[in-house]
């Protein structure tokens, strides 16, 4: 499939569409593919967030926002998980799915090439065009999807650290810019009430050694998520209402990933029966639909506590 991809990809010409709310990763992945072959255009037909756009214009690439009412016939989509992430949109079915998440149906192509033993679709993207050679500026903005995908090295396997070594040789860029990039984001206001109004929300029980939070935000959920491992909590879930619709944002510490904690399970398993969307990785993944943020929140608490016992990982309280 391999093979098949790289001799479609070298005829050029094709629209990169990045999944909704399209992160940093996925705008790496795609300026991987943009830099190597030729006449390519990249999309975010449902939304980029701040890093990724900030990542973008520091890379010199434009990517277009705008909503497509129609798609051309040359499309591929890059790191995204499933349909779902590309909401209103049928890709063409002979397009090109180039991924790194646990592979799904109903892509309606033959050309889907998935390899979850990647840590970041920027890895992948640089597998697709080794042959080809691997431009300097291909290598550079590589770097950034690794890293922003294995949380600074902290979810890297060998293979994510050997690329980023490689990366590096090539790019000549450092690590250190590429960390710098990462701490440059401004603290703005929004962000920190956010935090603050998350935190001043916040339940948490306690199940065995380790601590579920949960909270409710208007914005910045995701972000809310991080600050809430920081106060403590080993698992954080974090939801949004927005009228009839809610979203949730979820993330968990690396020893309660080994403790038995899927972030992605849970969602799929809490999602799935009340026809909402969820899935991700273990330490970090998201949920929506219709319905009541505080309910799924609750849902995704219940869920995680349970995980706990199964995986033996904490005793049953008896008391
Ligand atoms: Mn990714």
């Amino acid at each position: 499939m391999i093979e098949e991809l790289r001799k479609r990809l070298s005829r050029g010409g094709w629209l990169i569409l990045l999944h909704a709310n399209a992160d940093v990763d996925a705008v790496s992945s795609a300026a991987v593919l943009a830099l190597t072959y030729p006449s390519c255009a990249i999309a975010a037909p449902a939304g980029i967030n701040r890093e990724a756009k900030r990542l973008a214009s520091a890379l010199g690439l434009s990517v277009d926002e705008v909503e497509l009412k129609m798609l051309p016939g040359k499309v591929v989509v890059i790191d995204t998980a499933s349909p779902e992430m590309l909401p209103g949109i049928t890709v063409p079915p002979d397009s090109l799915v180039i991924d790194h998440h646990a592979p799904v149906d109903g892509w309606g192509t033959q050309f889907y090439y998935s390899d979850p033993t990647k840590t970041s679709c920027a890895e992948v993207a640089i597998e697709i065009v080794r042959p080809r050679g691997i431009f300097k500026e291909a290598a550079h903005a590589a770097l950034f999807g690794i890293m922003a995908d294995t949380g600074a090295f902290r979810h890297a396997n060998a293979g994510s650290l050997k690329a980023f070594a490689e990366l590096v040789e090539i790019s000549g860029t450092s690590p250190e810019q590429v960390f710098e990039f990462f701490s440059d984001i401004p603290d703005d206001i929004s962000v920190r009430i956010a935090r603050l109004k998350g935190a001043q929300r916040m339940h948490f029980q306690r199940e065995g050694n380790f601590i579920i939070g949960a909270s409710q935000v208007g914005a910045h959920e995701a972000d809310v998520c991080k600050a809430m491992l920081h106060l403590g909590c080993d698992v954080a879930f974090v939801g949004r209402q927005e009228e009839a619709d809610f979203r949730l944002s979820s993330r968990a510490k690396q020893h309660a990933v080994e403790a038995g904690i899927d972030l992605d399970k849970i969602m799929r398993k809490v999602a799935e029966p009340l026809g909402w969307q969820g899935g991700g990785h273990p330490a970090a993944a998201g949920m929506g639909g219709k319905g009541d943020a505080e309910a799924a929140t609750n849902f995704c608490v219940q869920t995680a506590g349970e995980m706990l016992k199964e995986a033996g990982s904490i005793k049953e309280q008896t008391d």
